[in-house]
């Protein structure tokens, strides 16, 4: 069996092999690392004075991670520019917020190749390389361009924009060109593997061939959907934790009879957390008979803070929250709790069990797994209604359970949340039984099988380096 070598940004690797603290990503990862044997690499998250290339072993539950340092220039011009402030809100819609500047789009090709340089050793003939996310694009085409002959697969986390919009970026075509150095490309959705099609056959001039192989020059990669999942059935065990049941307990006494609703976000304007707070606000300005009897809890702690744009979501939130809170409390009563920290998964296990409502109303989102999280908490006898945008990667698969909105429009949250606080008991568990059904099948693991198994199943000769 080949070897896996799996490239991302960050290293997280379990502490244990049996801390949940990780997520469903990185526990699954790790999963096939241990299976396969393997190394992990990446970015430490320090930053040093001069770039050495020194890599460092760390042996984690029975995962080799391998993390360099990146230069601090490198970390401003790599990640918090061009990952963060060029693509992240391009490929989430955002050209408003996108800024396109030379010198981020060198320094993400300049820390590409170091991680090349720095892995490149690393990688033995018969192993596979599995490189994730939008921080890695032109990786694969490094690699091949040291000599790199092995199979190479990617995936995408979040979104892939419609061509006309990622026609604005100045290095599109070629950004896009170095991705057929990869064997097999996935994404979590048929609509986001459309976009990148669309660009590679209409503005590349690629080739399609018979289910959704690509070719450009001599170069053919095959395109996936591959809809990532949680980890299921740990999360049911954790929502059935000691940990859980307190938390559960504790939103319930706390809630004193009212209806929670709750949402659990990175603090990240992709989330619609200000379009979130208008709708709910629509809400209790609409059904003045409904305000006491329910609350927000939004749990969003702050991400990426080095980027401008979350400075000013995040002042913004302040002063919605503020101004709701302001305009409708009482005495006795808060409309909006808005926490900016954030909890140990079984906690958060408990609080989404406790919520009436899951409200999960990205504007844009590659998936969005709270959504399945939540669903995955619930009490199967009186579970909970999910409200799902219906531009989360996530809808494609729980449409059927959830009730679906467009988050742009503050009448739809509303009426969808009067819907499922009315919404009979036999209905909660019609939808869920269809959501959790989804949820408990492809799960992570399903995931990480069925990319790897198109990854390990690819042959392909790739000529070597001139
Ligand atoms: P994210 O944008 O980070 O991921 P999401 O899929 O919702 O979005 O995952 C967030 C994770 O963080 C969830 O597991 C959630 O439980 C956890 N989390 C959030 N707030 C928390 C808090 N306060 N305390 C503890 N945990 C918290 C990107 C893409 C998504 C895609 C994933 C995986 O943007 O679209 O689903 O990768 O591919």
């Amino acid at each position: 069996m080949s070897r896996l070598i799996i490239i991302s940004n960050r290293v997280s690797a379990p502490k244990d092999s049996n801390s949940g603290a990780q997520g469903g990503l990185a526990v699954a990862l790790a999963a096939a690392l241990r299976e396969n044997g393997g190394i992990w690499f990446g970015w430490s998250g320090d930053v040093t004075e001069e770039f050495t290339g020194d890599i460092n072993f760390q042996r984690r539950a029975g995962v080799t991670a391998a993390t360099i340092d990146l230069e601090q220039q490198d970390v401003e011009e790599y990640y918090n520019g061009y990952a963060n402030r060029t693509l992240w809100p391009l490929f989430h819609y955002r050209i408003d917020l996108a800024e396109y500047e030379r010198g981020f789009a060198g320094g993400y090709v300049r820390v590409n190749d170091r991680f090349a340089d720095t892995v490149r050793p690393l990688i033995e003939p018969e192993d596979v390389v599995w490189i994730q996310d939008y921080h890695m694009f032109p990786l694969g085409q490094a690699l091949r361009d040291r000599g790199c002959r092995n199979r190479i697969g990617f995936f995408l986390h979040i979104p892939w924009p419609p061509r006309r919009l990622l026609g604005t970026l100045p290095e599109a075509a070629d950004l896009v060109r170095t991705m057929f150095a990869y064997d097999v490309v996935g994404f979590h959705t048929e609509e986001w593997l459309e976009s990148f099609r669309d660009f590679a056959v209409k503005d590349l001039g690629a080739e399609l061939g018979e289910d959704n192989t690509l070719k450009l020059g001599d170069r053919t990669l095959k395109a996936i959907a591959a809809p990532i999942g949680i980890d299921c059935k740990e999360f049911v065990e954790g929502a059935n934790s000691p940990a859980a049941r307190l938390a559960f307990r504790q939103m319930r006494d706390s809630a004193v009879g009212r209806d929670m609703i709750v949402g659990v976000d990175r603090l990240d304007y992709s989330k619609g957390l200000e379009e979130r707070f208008r709708g709910y606000e629509r809400f209790l300005e609409r059904h003045p008979e409904e305000r006491k009897e329910v609350f927000l809890l939004q749990i969003a702690p702050p991400s990426r803070a080095g980027v401008e744009s979350y400075q000013k979501i995040r002042t913004t939130l302040e002063g919605l929250a503020g101004y709701i809170n302001g305009r409708y409390a009482d005495v006795d009563w808060v409309p909006i709790r808005y926490v900016n920290q954030g909890y140990p998964r079984d906690q958060l296990a408990g609080i989404y069990r406790a919520a009436r409502i899951g409200l999960v109303t990205p504007l844009r989102d590659g998936m969005n797994l709270v959504a399945k999280e939540y669903v995955a908490a619930q009490d199967p006898e009186n579970p909970g209604v999910l409200i799902l945008s219906n531009f989360a990667g996530a809808a494609a698969q729980l449409r059927e359970g959830a009730v679906l909105i467009n988050p742009y429009s503050a009448e739809e949250m509303s009426d969808a949340i009067i819907q499922a606080l009315r919404m009979e008991r036999q209905e909660r568990i019609d939808r869920w039984r269809v959501m959790m059904d989804n949820v408990e099948k492809e799960d992570v693991i399903w995931w990480r099988k069925r990319f790897t198994s198109v990854l390990m199943g690819t042959e392909q000769e790739t000529e070597p380096a001139e």
